[in-house]
């Protein structure tokens, strides 16, 4: 009976272990380069970028993955890279970006930018 209780605690260590680590693997900010190209999460909010500046090597490609986190409709607009994604509340879209120009340029919302949602894109 004894024995059997010491079993339980185990296995339930185990799984805390288990459940642990993929939930460190879960919380990576970015992944690594890789022959897919290196991915960038955005936040959209109510009314700003998180982040507000995004780094970008010239040349690679990179995906970026917007969330609309807001209540509001936000985009995700770099007039100079030819980039414009529209996102209602809630939903996530993926830009793939691939730079040949160094520089910064201009993050906005087409909607929000009176209000302050900019950010900036530095390409180096
Ligand atoms: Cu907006």
């Amino acid at each position: 009976m004894r024995f059997f209780r010491l079993l339980i605690t185990v296995a339930i260590t185990v799984l805390g272990i288990t459940l642990g680590s993929r939930n460190a693997l879960s919380q990576a900010p970015e992944s690594p380069v890789g022959e897919e190209g290196r991915t960038i999460v955005v936040e959209l909010y109510d009314n700003y970028f998180d982040p507000k500046e995004i780094r970008i090597a010239k040349g690679e490609k990179t995906k970026i993955w917007l969330k609309n986190k807001g209540v509001n409709d936000h985009t995700f607009t770099v007039e100079e890279l030819d980039v414009d994604v529209e996102l209602k509340p809630g939903v996530e879209k993926m830009v793939t970006v691939e730079p040949q120009t160094a520089g910064t340029f201009k993050v906005i919302c087409r909607f929000h930018e009176k209000e302050g949602m900019v950010g900036e894109l530095h390409v180096q």
